[in-house]
């Protein structure tokens, strides 16, 4: 039995090891500081500049205690131009889609499609800069991850009904960063039929890994729920427009059991800067010293 669940371990860590575990990380920060120094102070200049010009422009209150937070349609500016935007762009590419998506369909791992993974979000793309950039939502996670951070990207994820149980749609932490903010914006009303994201907040996360010794990889519903029961999780039912943030390096997570309806949502987040610092550059350029860290762009419009 021991052997069994040894070997039932492994496979969950695969050389995750290496990945995880606060002392490593912050030996890992502190490198990639020591080799950023400009990097490095910009970016407290930037954390300190912000929250003391726009502190009162802060809508979302996302605790370090728990790890999540729900923002209500009608909160964050510009929320329903952006849905209205996205919604009209996926129903223009939808048709395009389901032809690449029979293709994959075969696949064990496909379940959900990047709406923008081949063409980007087009005509979107300036809306949306704006809208992942407005003080309001950038000073939640700066007081958040206490960095001034950097934008990890954003897709548009058509969840299809499916029956699958693979990937994501099972219990697990990302590993991009010790700690993270990634936002879930509801594209259509999002009910249990449509395969919500569901999550465990941090504490209780914690609690799962130390008394399963998770450490990276997927975990059963069965390994949870021995230790947080199923009417716990916090289920991320909402209708359109609903915005979830959550820090899934550090909150437990699955989504995409879509078992009767299609699941619309744009995703984006954002990691703390030093494992990152100027290795990314993104096609957008910047216009400032802002949207230079937190794109790790070139400076200049071209
Ligand atoms: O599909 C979901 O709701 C969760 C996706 C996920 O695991 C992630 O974006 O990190
Ligand atoms: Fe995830």
């Amino acid at each position: 039995m021991g052997g069994e669940l040894k070997d039932k371990k492994r496979s969950r860590l695969k050389g995750s090891k290496d990945k995880r575990g606060w002392g490593r990380w912050l030996e890992f920060k502190a490198r990639r500081r020591a080799l950023h120094p400009v990097d490095f102070a910009l970016r407290k200049f930037m954390v300190a500049k912000q929250l003391l010009s726009n502190g009162a422009a802060d809508q979302i209150s996302l605790s370090r205690k728990e790890g999540w937070a729900r923002i209500e349609p009608g909160t964050l500016p510009l929320t329903k131009e952006v849905v209205d935007s996205c919604v009209s762009l996926f129903h223009r590419r939808k048709p395009e889609l389901e032809a690449v998506f029979d293709t994959r369909a075969s696949k064990s791992d496909t379940y959900f499609y990047d709406v923008a993974a081949e063409q980007g979000f087009g005509e979107v793309s300036d809306l949306l800069i704006e809208y992942v950039t407005q003080p309001a939502l950038l000073n939640s996670v700066i007081r958040y991850l206490g960095d001034f951070p950097i934008f990890q990207g954003a897709s548009l994820y058509w969840t299809p009904p499916n029956s699958k149980a693979v990937s994501s749609q099972l219990w697990h932490l990302d590993n991009l960063d010790s700690r993270q903010v990634k936002f879930f914006l509801y594209l259509n009303d999002i009910d249990k039929g449509a395969g919500p994201t569901t999550i465990l907040p941090i504490g209780a996360t914690q609690e799962v890994v130390k008394r399963t010794g998770y450490d990276g990889g997927k975990i059963s519903d069965e390994e949870v729920a021995a230790c947080v029961p199923p009417e716990n999780w916090i289920v991320l039912e909402g209708p359109k427009e609903t915005l979830i943030a959550c820090d899934t390096s550090s909150c437990l997570h699955f989504g995409g059991r879509a078992r009767e309806r299609e699941r619309l949502f744009v995703m984006f987040h954002y990691s703390t800067s030093a494992p990152f610092a100027f290795e990314k550059r993104w096609k957008v350029p910047a216009r400032n010293l802002r949207e230079r860290l937190l794109f790790a762009a070139s400076p200049g419009r071209h």
